[in-house]
């Protein structure tokens, strides 16, 4: 796996994409050589030689040496503290669907809390009925376990892009999202047995780590779909997504996700708690701040070429990138090779799932060309991905958050490939 990107660079470069022309479908030969000698083949390889490391080595597995670069990164001029801080999922070295546990980016505002799940409690209270509170073991015994695979955004996903192109790597521009398996029960359950009052329209969620997270979700939004989980990949969620249990909130903005959940309060109107205020808001481009925009909407990046992802080879080559939406299925996948000029469907691989990531590829021929890479993603609603520049047009430049523009990747002549835009 080539890593080249350590250290994300700042850049700010817009291309044209006139001049460049169309790479064609695969159409020459398969990537295979001639049987010819091969110290590789012919040659007794010390893992041939020696009994390898019996059982029990490792009761609890970790990726091969050789796969030491695959690991999730920071960006260290991001923010001021570890404390308060994220870190990124290796997009370009990853394939399929599900992230990896110990890939799965990590955003928290104030460390990773680490809770003895024996002394965790989950409190229900405000405008309901009977205020109930649940330990760990009573959560798993709780009728009706739901089992889902959902992706989880960042809104400030590509944050660092408004302006133009800046962090060389999908792993820095794109990497604020994961998608795993969650096990848990329905909020939706919970409230049920403590019985919402009628005049209920809001919920509260709080975290139990030291930053005390809280959002207000819409009571609608709470008995669709939300969840409390504590597994993830059929696993105990890790400290980091925090565990013991966590509130999976399908298609809307990561920061809603509270972590290491201690408390659901009802009420009759939103708290307007600072991470709904004075952050998570979009800042317009006339100066007035657009509130609750919780849905993350449909968005796709190719994650292979990609800066830390060049192109190796001439021939045949595998195009793959990720796609999802947060109001459903993803329906289609453009790709481009020219900057936009040409588009080509690209194959869904794998289930297709609403509210989850999906995988797409598309098999070309490269003959040493410039490229100008692209991807286009359309949802099960008809929605479109955006260009940069459309999105521009309504919000101005002063957003952070809910970037869902079209990326470009420029392919040099020498498979290098670096983040630009086009003009
Ligand atoms: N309790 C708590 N919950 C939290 C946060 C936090 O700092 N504390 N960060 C939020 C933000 S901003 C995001 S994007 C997601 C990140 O989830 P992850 O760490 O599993 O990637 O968790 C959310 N839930
Ligand atoms: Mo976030």
């Amino acid at each position: 796996m080539v890593d080249r990107a350590e250290t994300p660079l700042n850049r700010r470069r817009f291309l044209s994409a006139a001049g460049l022309a169309g790479a064609g479908l695969a159409t020459g030969a398969l990537p295979s050589r001639a049987a010819e000698p091969d110290a590789a083949i012919t040659d007794v390889q010390d893992w041939n030689r020696y009994l390898g490391e019996g059982v029990q080595a490792h009761p609890y597995g970790s990726p091969s040496k050789y796969e030491k670069n695959v690991v999730r990164r920071d960006v260290e001029w991001l923010t001021a503290s570890r404390e308060s801080s994220v870190n990124f999922t290796p997009l370009h070295a990853l394939d399929g669907n599900v992230t990896p546990s110990g890939l799965a980016f990590e955003r928290h505002h104030g460390g990773i809390a680490d809770i003895d799940p024996a002394k965790h409690r989950l409190m229900i209270h405000g405008l309901v009925d009977k205020p109930l509170v649940f330990t760990m073991d009573d959560l798993k015994r709780f009728p009706g376990r739901v089992h889902k695979l959902y992706f989880l955004e960042c809104a400030a996903n590509s944050g660092m892009e408004w302006r133009g192109a800046q962090l060389n790597g999908c792993q820095f521009t794109h990497g604020m999202i994961h998608n795993v398996w969650y096990t848990g029960v329905s909020l939706r359950s919970l409230l049920e047995q403590a019985g919402v009052k009628t005049n209920a329209k809001w919920l509260l969620a709080e975290g139990g780590d030291a930053s005390m997270m809280t959002r207000s979700i819409p009571l609608q939004k709470a008995l669709d779909d939300c969840i409390i989980a504590w597994g993830m990949n059929g696993e105990a969620l890790r400290p980091e997504q925090g565990y013991p249990v966590r509130l999976v909130v399908p298609g809307w903005e990561g920061n809603m996700w509270i972590k290491w959940l201690r408390r659901l309060e009802l009420g009759d109107e939103p708290w307007q708690a600072r991470e709904e205020t004075s952050k998570y808001t979009d800042l317009l481009a006339d100066g007035r701040s657009r509130r609750f925009t919780y849905i993350m909407d449909a968005k796709s990046v190719v994650t292979n070429p990609s800066p830390q992802a060049p192109l190796l080879h001439k021939g045949p080559n595998v195009l793959s990138g990720i796609a999802w939406s947060g109001r459903g299925r993803i329906e289609r996948v453009d790709v481009s090779l020219d900057g936009g000029r040409n588009w080509r469907t690209a194959r869904l691989e794998g289930p297709v799932l609403s509210r989850s990531m999906t995988r797409f590829y598309v098999d070309f021929d490269w003959d040493g060309r410039e490229l100008l890479v692209q991807s286009r993603a359309m949802d099960e609603t008809g929605y479109v991905q955006p260009t940069k520049n459309e999105l521009r047009a309504v919000r101005g430049v002063n957003s952070i958050y809910h970037n869902n523009g079209v990326q470009t990747w420029f392919v040099h002549k020498n498979g290098e490939t670096e983040n630009v835009e086009i003009s």
